[in-house]
């Protein structure tokens, strides 16, 4: 169960994000309000949220998932590979010095941004990505076993970060799509497939039984919905813009 999440809210610059998907900048007034109801969503799911101001200097700030991986045992700060993403890191160590006395750090050259990495239990599947290297990698695995944790490698080819494709929903439920689907780590799961015209909505959340699932993706609502989850729908337009979705807006622990 997690009990918190932190989240960043965007700022005004998140129109200068970096983004590969062509689907026009983001409207930022709609963005906040949707930031809004992403917020009232993972408190409807029993979280304490903590919402940190606008940070104007970085545009990707909000998506702030890629900046620290939090475990049950320490807190890890990420180095993320976009260049424009690195300065994210600054002031972390204060403010997850609040919640976490065991803090460490991936270094460069390692790079590594926490979209990358799923969590399975005590197992965290860890993505080689354009974002993360395997110096960075290598780090985050020396962590986790240092905590009594494990991590393994999974190679991406197309998606953005490895949760860009898949998550995982408890109870040995996968929600998988595109590259991941044949995955032979992945097959030990049982796997809830994404329709590849619905992509998007494989980055999806399971918080307390509840499943937190893009508007607007009615397929993938059936398919999880099967399982006997309460999926609550949350309209992320203005991220998707900037090739972000609803893991990447926060941190849980
Ligand atoms: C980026 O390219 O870094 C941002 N525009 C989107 C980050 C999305 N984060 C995530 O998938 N964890």
């Amino acid at each position: 169960m997690f009990k918190m999440a932190i989240v960043r809210t965007p700022g005004k610059s998140m129109i200068h994000g970096v983004s590969s998907a062509k689907l026009g900048a983001p409207n930022y007034e709609l963005a906040r309000l949707q930031h809004t109801k992403y917020v009232e969503a993972l408190e409807s799911c029993g979280l304490e949220v903590v919402t940190l101001p606008p940070n104007e200097s970085f545009p990707d700030s909000t998506f702030i998932e890629d900046v620290a991986l939090l475990t049950p045992y320490c807190a890890i700060i990420t180095n993320p590979g976009a260049p424009s993403r690195k300065g994210e890191i600054q002031g972390l160590r204060d403010i997850l010095g609040d919640y976490y006395t065991q803090i460490e750090q991936i270094q460069a050259p390692g790079t590594l941004e926490a979209g990358d990495i799923m969590m399975v239990g005590n197992h965290y599947y860890i993505g080689l990505s354009a974002r993360t290297n395997q110096a960075g990698a290598g780090q985050m695995i020396g962590f986790l076993e240092k905590y009594g944790m494990t991590g393994s490698l999974i190679e991406l080819k197309q998606v953005l970060h490895l949760k860009t494709g898949v998550a995982y929903l408890e109870n040995n439920n996968l929600l998988v799509g595109g590259e991941f689907l044949t995955h032979p780590e992945f097959q030990k799961f049982h796997i809830l497939e994404i329709d590849a015209s619905e992509s998007y909505a494989a980055n999806c959340i399971w918080i307390n039984g509840k499943i937190l699932l893009p508007a607007g993706y009615p397929i993938a609502r059936k398919t999880i919905e099967s399982t006997g989850y309460q999926v609550l729908e949350i309209d992320t337009s203005e991220f998707r813009k900037l090739d972000g979705g609803l893991s990447c807006l926060s941190l849980r622990f």
